[in-house]
């Protein structure tokens, strides 16, 4: 597999590996949603300020609002860190230059 395709799948992975952990297999609920984040994105986590964090990402990506999160609720989350992390990347990269 390559680079691109082993991220996807891991992608995949993770989001069920939490989502599995009640008897809805196909959403995050909250609860799962805290412990993906907790577990997956803790320096995420230590830059917020807010405690209600969990609470605001889920009311922002939860499209449909039944209070979970599908596989395509969920992505977004990840395309909007990857977007700030490649930004903090190519000022990183910039900078290595000079
Ligand atoms: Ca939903």
């Amino acid at each position: 597999m390559t680079d691109l395709e082993k991220s996807m799948e891991s992608l995949i992975e993770v989001f069920h590996r939490y989502a599995g952990q009640d008897s809805d297999g196909k959403t995050l609920s909250k609860k799962e949603l805290k412990k993906l984040i907790e577990n997956e994105l803790p320096s995420f986590l230590a830059c917020q300020k807010n405690p209600n964090v969990v609470d605001c990402i889920m009311k922002d990506l939860d499209q449909n609002k039944d209070d979970k999160l599908d596989f395509e609720e969920f992505i977004p989350l990840v395309v909007g860190l990857s977007m700030a992390c490649e930004k903090c990347y190519v000022l990183h990269a910039q900078k290595g230059k000079k």
